[in-house]
This record gives structure tokens, C-alpha cells and sequence, in this order.
């Protein structure tokens, strides 16, 4: 592909991404862990790829960059988060782990600062869940956004294109895009460690590997801005003192894994507002008529006349 005519030019650093969260079906998830991991263009595209059916799984690159952290979400976990991530709150604070605050935005900003740019976050159903959950942690903190100028890429939509590019005549029943599905499909087993961040990023960082070149092609025509994702949810009703955003209110916030909640406080805040919008003109009707009553007794009762 013509990298020349890409506004952003080819992206040197793919960042590997995977949230751990306090999970469904609650509607407003917090994250309980991250990992991110840095690998540059050049190693992916080093990637040895061996044949046979099923192809062994590849080795990671030597080089790379990783930031894991466990944190403590504020909220309880649903017992089915709990029970995939092994994670629980109580655990979480008992260990010392601390909320998602501005030393999270700080560490973000000093690893992304640390990969040649420009940088692109790759997750598997991202999308859907891992940038909108990002993205409003991420807003209900009192900094500028550490991913203002990161991309990002769905490796879903990737990873659909790639296999439909591998066979495109296959016929059958529809295939699952899960992580897990997918790496069972190409390399014959289940991956090892899901549901925990780092086991997640890791197995997502094999099946990118399983056409280095064309994935490399397909994110670079595909990575849009992060600072274009909006917010999972509005942060009014989570966050006290934190003002909302206004694209929060306004967008059309996502919930959890591509689940929905029409009757999400949310959802609430654009009526609200336009009723307060209504009374203002009401009000000065109601003081203009009484104005004008009055005038018009003072001039009936005018000697005068
Ligand atoms: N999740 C959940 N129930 C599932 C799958 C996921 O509650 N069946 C939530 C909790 C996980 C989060 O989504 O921490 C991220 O999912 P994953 O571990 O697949 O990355
Ligand atoms: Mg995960």
C-alpha cells in the first residue's frame, strides 16, 4: 500500500492493549487492570512465520515495551468479572492497589512518550469496549488526555478482514471473533491466561502475528484518532465533583460489551436540560403580561383621561 498518501504516515509503534473491568452487566464498568504492550513495526514485521496446519505460535519479539497494573476500581466487581479475571475489589485494595488517578495519565503519557510515533492501541473489541471505557476514566480525571495524539484499531475488524483476504470463498457457519476463537482457529489451542490482562494482550499479540505484513497494511489504512472515541458513559452520576463533558451527554455512550441501557442516568441529561431550557422563556412571558396589565391600569387610572 501507498504509505505516502496516509495523512499520518505508517505507524511505528503498535501498542497491544487489554482492560480487566468490574464487569457485566453492570452498566457502568471501572477498570480493575490494564496492560499495554509496545512493539515496533519493524519487530512485528520480523515475526517467523512457520508453516504447518496448524502453524506453531509465534514467538513474541525480544523487544518490547509492557505496562501492567492492577487498580482499584471503587465499585464492586460482579461475581462473574471476579470469577473470569480473578480479581475482586476487596482483594484489590487489601494489596494496596490504588484507583485509576493521575499517576495512571502520568505513566500512560511517559510510556507513550518513550515509543517512536506516531503510535497506534490495537485491542480486541475496542471499538466497543476497551477505548469508550479508557476514554472515560481517562475524562473523569482533572488532566489533558495522555492518548490526545494516539490511534487506535479494533483487531476484530483486522483480524475479520485478514481471514476473509486468507479464504475468501469459505462457506459455512458464521465464525466467532472472539480472542479466544480466533487463536484456537489459527494455531490449533486455546490461549493461555484469559481474562487477565496480560494473558489477553499477549494471546491478541499472536494472532496479529499471523500475518504481520497485512495487518501492518490494514492498521495503517485503518487507525483513527483515540481523541475521536467517545466516552463509554456520561460521568455525572460516577464522578461527584468531575463536570460532565459535553460529549459525554450528547454522543450515543456504548455500555459494557456492545450491550446497551436506554434508561442510564445518562440518558436523562439531555431531557433535564431542555426543560431548563422551556422555563426561561416562560418566565419572561409571565413578567412581560404582568407589565403590561399594570401599564395599562396606570394609564386607565391616569386623571388625564
Ligand atoms: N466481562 C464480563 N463477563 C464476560 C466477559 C467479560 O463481565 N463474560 C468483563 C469483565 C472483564 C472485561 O469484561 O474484566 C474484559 O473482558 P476480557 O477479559 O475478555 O478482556
Ligand atoms: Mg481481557
Amino acid at each position: 500500500m501507498g504509505s505516502q498518501a496516509l495523512p499520518h504516515g505508517p505507524m511505528q509503534t503498535l501498542i497491544f492493549l487489554d482492560l480487566e473491568a468490574t464487569g457485566l452487566p453492570f452498566s457502568q464498568p471501572k477498570i480493575t487492570e490494564l496492560c499495554l504492550l509496545a512493539v515496533h513495526r519493524y519487530a512485528l514485521l520480523n515475526t517467523s512465520v512457520s508453516g504447518g496446519k496448524p502453524p506453531p505460535v509465534p514467538k513474541p519479539p525480544r523487544v518490547v515495551d509492557k505496562l501492567s497494573l492492577c487498580i482499584a476500581p471503587g465499585k464492586a466487581c460482579s461475581p462473574g468479572a471476579s470469577e473470569i479475571t480473578g480479581l475482586s475489589t476487596a482483594e484489590l485494595e487489601t494489596y494496596g492497589r490504588q484507583r485509576f488517578d493521575d499517576n495512571v495519565a502520568s505513566l500512560l503519557q511517559a510510556f507513550l512518550h518513550r515509543q517512536p510515533q506516531p503510535c497506534c492501541l490495537v485491542a480486541h473489541n475496542g471499538d466497543r469496549y476497551d477505548f469508550p471505557l479508557l476514554q472515560v476514566e481517562l475524562a473523569m480525571l482533572n488532566v489533558t488526555s495522555p492518548l490526545d495524539s494516539t490511534f487506535c484499531v479494533d483487531s476484530i475488524a483486522a483480524l475479520k478482514a485478514l481471514e476473509h483476504a486468507s479464504s475468501p470463498s469459505e462457506r459455512g457457519p458464521r465464525k466467532s471473533y472472539s480472542l479466544g476463537s480466533i487463536y484456537n482457529r489459527l494455531y490449533g489451542q486455546p490461549p493461555m491466561d484469559s481474562h487477565t490482562a496480560e494473558g489477553d494482550v499477549l494471546a491478541l499479540l499472536s494472532i496479529c502475528q499471523w500475518k504481520p505484513e497485512a495487518l501492518l497494511q490494514w492498521v495503517d489504512k485503518h487507525a483513527r484518532p483515540f481523541s475521536t472515541t467517545k466516552p463509554m458513559y456520561g460521568i455525572a452520576a460516577t464522578a461527584g465533583t468531575t463536570s460532565p463533558k459535553p460529549h459525554a451527554a450528547n454522543g450515543s455512550p456504548s455500555h459494557g460489551r456492545g450491550r446497551r441501557r436506554k434508561d442510564s442516568p445518562q440518558a436523562k441529561v439531555p431531557e433535564a436540560s431542555s426543560q431548563e431550557g422551556l422555563l426561561a422563556p416562560l418566565g419572561l412571558l409571565t413578567f412581560l403580561t404582568l407589565a403590561i396589565a399594570i401599564l395599562y391600569g396606570l394609564f386607565l387610572a391616569s386623571p388625564g383621561l
